[in-house]
């Protein structure tokens, strides 16, 4: 199958099963419960159960069971983009082509949308039939320490404490390597734990690899934010300098900074060449990282 329909297949099964898993807009609370179907379906590029999908095709994984995960992880993301645009944090107004969370509903709606979706990406690995108990704790365990403060919450600590401030590239990596890369990395792993056991050699290649994609997915995140239109992204552009904040552009300028990436890209590559014809989707996605234009 073309990577593209291959992406279209499994964004409709993250649509379809995201759509399952949210309870309906009719059931009360019916405001909340709106409101998280709002900031959950509809768009979004689902990078995150696509990396989970490919990473679980290397160990022959079911793909029902890929959904559930993939959904798991997703509804962390998206989470984690409706707190971040409250007016407490970046505080924007476009989201995924349309007003963000807390624009549409309120502020306290959007607070509780990110606390209950976060809620329920646990309640989906631990009551669905994924695999044996103890591979669903450590699914547990690894999707909670990537959302956590030594994950995810903690790179966004991180970074609203760095705005204006001048950081090395040490620094600005540290960040990103939690905000962006803890979930990125579970989603691969996640995806992983799914099929038949990988053995320590070609888990600490996946690992390897998951780590590069993270930082990978930020640095074209950054380049996108400096040198792309609100339009084409769905959410408001030159936010980053705009708010002082710093990025590999500001770091490193647009040049090196796509340097950086293509860096990148060749260093994820060449992680997932041992893999040979099992990494094909994985090598496909990470090419899809760089050369997207939202
Ligand atoms: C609020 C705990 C907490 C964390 C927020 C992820 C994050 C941390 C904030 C989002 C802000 C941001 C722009 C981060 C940079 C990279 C990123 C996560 C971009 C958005 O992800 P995409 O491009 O979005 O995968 P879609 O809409 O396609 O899912």
């Amino acid at each position: 199958m073309e990577f593209s329909a291959w992406m279209s297949a499994i964004q409709n099964r993250c649509e379809t099963t995201l759509d399952r898993l949210l309870p309906g807009a009719s059931i009360a609370p019916q405001r909340l419960h709106g409101a998280m179907r709002y900031a959950a379906l509809g768009a979004g590029k689902r990078v995150r159960p696509l990396l989970c999908h490919a990473a679980g095709g290397i160990c022959g994984a079911e793909p029902s069971r890929l959904d559930m995960v993939a959904a798991a992880v997703e509804l962390i993301h998206v989470y984690s983009l409706v707190h971040d645009d409250l007016p407490c944090m970046d505080d924007d107004v476009l989201r995924r082509g349309k007003p963000t969370c807390h624009v549409e509903f309120d502020e306290a709606t959007a607070l509780l949308v990110g606390d209950a979706l976060q809620s329920l990406a646990f309640q989906v690995l631990a009551e669905q039939d994924l695999a044996d108990p103890g591979v669903r704790l450590a699914m547990v365990t690894e999707l909670a320490r990537a959302a956590g403060s030594r994950g995810m919450a903690g790179g966004q600590a991180i970074d609203l404490a760095a705005v204006g401030q001048a950081l090395t590239l040490e620094e600005l990596e540290f960040m990103h390597i939690h905000k962006t890369g803890a979930l990125i990395r579970a989603a691969i792993l996640l995806g992983a734990k799914c099929g038949e056991p990988l053995g320590a050699a070609a888990l600490t290649r996946l690992d390897h690899f998951a780590k590069i994609a993270g930082l990978l997915f930020q640095v074209v995140d950054d380049i996108l934010d400096a040198d792309a239109s609100t339009a084409t992204l769905g959410k408001t552009a030159g936010k980053d300098a705009a708010q002082n904040k710093p990025t590999y552009v500001s770091l490193l300028g647009l040049v090196r900074a796509r340097d950086k990436a293509t860096e990148l890209r060749q260093a994820a590559h060449q992680a997932l060449e041992p893999f040979g014809e099992r990494a094909r989707r994985l090598s496909e996605l990470t090419d899809f990282i760089v050369d997207r234009h939202f």
